[in-house]
């Protein structure tokens, strides 16, 4: 797709909202959610009333509102609305804890909070230190002190032209973690969603207003936001939203309901699915493709879902950076295993320490160009420098590409892990372990459970008068759930009475990784 045919006046909600009223497709069911239907009209309008609200608590262009929301009409109306009238939406992890919320807060600079009800109590004990934050407003049961979402819109008109931005104004941020420091703000450009959705969901799944898309990865991942929201919108199609967290079981039930016709999975969700032995009562028939991303999903469980329901898993690889997939398997031509082949309006390089092209076959640093990346990251010229390269992204992934032009992930350059295709921080589960007053030194790597995914494993070496077990081992697992999001938990936790070091004291993970270490 090229963008020189967007207008110079362009807000991408018109193309995702608008579009869909303009061709006839306003009855069309927009979102089903908890048994009710929403059309393009009702969407169209809740989004209008946001907007509006916004306005009038005197949101200005480019200020920025959090939207710490599960998957709704709420989220969607906050995302939308904010877009339609300039200002910045940022979606938030749902499963971060107050201090990650105080940061997120502070760094963005958001005047306005939008929060469902059940996490609020994370927000009223650092409610003293937002620094910017202006408004609260809360979805779902009243809160004292705040505003409820609602009542809020309730009296707003339901008419609002989109703010005349342009194709490269800022449009919404996404944050993404980093191995040590604070997570980065990526700041994405109002043509970004309209690029991904025209070359992956048209190109590579061949979304049409006929699907039903269902995604277990949740609206404010990146992945989620492309899969429940942009790419179906983009087509007049129907979103399945689902607030809750769920279960395999449940996932089945729910597809077996609700009847998607796309299924967006991360390789875990997939291997969940895979351990359930009796499937007698779910059907899968409406699904016509599953797509998995967020790690590599492993030959095996493709082989094994593919034998079981008859459905192809598009494995792809993107990050929320490049805002959706960029490299991708396609239908009937699946190369289980690889992640694909470049997407089309995507290029990919893999080079050397010096950024030198490589022969095929050869294990490389991946970089991508592509017209969704991310501008630059918010107030880091640091860590954007490091990260672009004029126009190409160093996505930090390792790949080599065989004769055919398939890519194949070979792990990562730094030492970040992919954990149900969430990130998860080695040194952040290490400081959290070394709080712990028995804890005298710690290193955490990824070890492969018995589907090949990776999962955290601590090393620990406890101070000379303690020793380790079974009791211990619980306590320090539930001491790092108090502290950071509990998808950051080590699975094992092995007691060492040493750490495999350098000559200078650093840390040797690569003899951790190999399992070199007994205790
Ligand atoms: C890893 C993969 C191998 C890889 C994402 C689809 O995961 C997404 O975004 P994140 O920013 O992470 C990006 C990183 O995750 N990765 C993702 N997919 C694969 N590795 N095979 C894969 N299929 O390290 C990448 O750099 O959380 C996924 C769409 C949008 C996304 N943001």
């Amino acid at each position: 797709m090229s963008l020189k045919n967007l207008p110079r006046s362009y807000n991408a909600c018109t193309t995702f909202i608008d579009e869909n009223l303009h061709s006839g497709r306003g009855e069309n069911p927009a979102i089903l959610y908890n048994e009710k239907t929403l059309t393009y009209f009702e969407v169209a309008e809740l989004i209008n009333l946001t907007g509006n609200a916004l306005l009038k608590l005197g949101v200005k262009r480019e200020q920025r509102i959090m939207c710490i929301l599960f998957d709704s009409p709420e989220f969607v109306a906050s995302f939308f609305g904010a877009i339609r009238i300039g200002a910045i939406p940022i979606p938030i992890n749902t499963w971060l804890k107050s201090p990650d919320f105080e940061y997120l807060l502070n760094d963005s600079q958001a005047v306005v909070l939008i929060i469902c009800e059940p996490l609020y109590k994370l927000i009223e004990p650092i409610r003293a230190n937002l620094k910017w934050l202006r408004h609260i407003i809360v979805v779902g049961e009243k809160v004292p002190q705040t505003l409820d979402f609602s009542e809020w819109v309730k009296d707003e008109s339901a008419e609002l032209a989109p703010a005349n931005t342009s194709p490269d104004d800022p449009c919404f941020w996404l944050y993404s973690s980093g191995t040590t420091g604070f997570p980065k703000g990526a700041v994405h450009l109002q043509h970004d969603m309209i690029y991904c959705a025209e070359n992956y969901a048209r190109g590579v799944l061949n979304i049409t207003e006929q699907d039903r898309t269902f995604s277990v990865a949740k609206l404010f991942f990146a992945y989620g936001l492309g899969n429940s929201l942009y790419f179906p919108f983009y087509v007049g199609a129907t979103t399945i939203l689902e607030p809750n967290r769920l279960e395999p079981k449940s996932i089945y039930e729910k597809i077996t309901k609700n009847k998607p016709t796309l299924f967006f999975g991360v390789p875990t969700a997939f291997a969940g699915l895979l351990a359930i032995e009796d499937t007698s009562t779910f059907n899968l028939d409406s699904v016509r493709l599953s797509v998995s991303a967020g790690e590599a999903l492993p030959k095996a469980l493709y082989d094994k879902w593919f034998a079981k329901w008859d459905v192809e898993i598009l494995d792809g690889i993107g990050s929320t950076e490049t805002l959706h997939i960029f490299i991708s398997n396609r239908p009937n031509q699946v190369r289980a295993g690889s992640s694909g082949k470049p997407v089309l309006g995507y290029e990919a390089r893999i080079v050397d320490e010096n950024d030198q092209d490589l022969a095929p076959e050869k294990v490389g640093n991946l970089l991508i160009l592509g017209d969704s990346t991310c501008a630059y990251y918010w107030n880091n010229p640091k860590k954007t420098e490091e990260t672009f390269l004029d126009n190409w992204i160093r996505t930090g992934d390792k790949y080599s590409v065989d004769e055919d032009g398939y890519f194949w992930y070979q792990g990562r350059s730094d030492d970040m892990l992919k954990v149900g295709g969430i990130w998860v921080s080695p040194v952040e589960i290490e400081a959290t372990l070394m709080l712990h007053p028995r804890v005298l030194e710690c290193a955490v790597v990824g070890f492969k459970d018995a589907d090949e995914l990776v999962k955290p494993k601590a090393f620990v070496v406890l101070k000379p008068e303690f020793t380790g077990g079974n009791d211990l081992e619980t306590e320090l697992k539930k001491f790092v759930k108090d502290k950071i999001a509990s998808f950051k938990c080590p699975r094992i936790i092995e007691f060492v009475h040493q750490l495999p070091k350098t000559a200078t004291g650093k840390v040797q993970r690569f003899r951790l990784r190999e399992g070199e270490i007994k205790s």
